[in-house]
């Protein structure tokens, strides 16, 4: 786990809270929007494969500077954190090869995105990847 902790000051608001969301693969009762419900019980959950990734649309171009994963049990060995503005372009933010569980909240460089998404590469169990939320920040 990697955290930075808040100023006083900074925005705190979670900009994926509630968002549009769109996964590359869902599990039955785990759908996408599980991971922004702001409910630490409820999750997302891919297939059993690597790459899979899990999508969230800001609604406009926000800055994004810091972004929180909630992993269940089933979380990603390798993984990065992608950003775009179109949702078509991807640039990764942050990356990980080294992954193991719980809660990362990882920050780097502010930059303009409306998309963010986390591209799961390589699992860490036989599962799929699965997240218990996933949030989003200015900073
Ligand atoms: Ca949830």
């Amino acid at each position: 786990m990697v955290s930075f902790p808040a100023r006083r000051g900074d925005d705190l608001t979670n900009l994926a809270a509630g968002r549009p969301v769109a996964a590359s693969s869902s599990q039955l009762f785990n759908g996408a929007g599980r991971a922004v419900d702001g409910d630490l019980g409820t999750r997302w959950a891919s297939s059993w494969s690597d790459n899979q990734w899990l999508r969230v649309d800001l609604g406009s171009v926000r800055q994004v500077g810091r972004v929180a994963l909630a992993w269940e049990a089933a979380y990603a060995r390798s993984y990065r954190v992608e950003v775009s503005t179109d949702g078509a372009t991807w640039r990764s933010a942050w990356s990980t090869s080294t992954g193991d569980g719980g809660t990362d909240v990882v920050s780097f460089a502010p930059q303009q995105a409306r998309y963010v998404r986390m591209y799961g590469l390589t699992r860490g169990t036989s599962y799929g990847f699965s997240l218990w939320e996933m949030s989003v920040y200015a900073q």
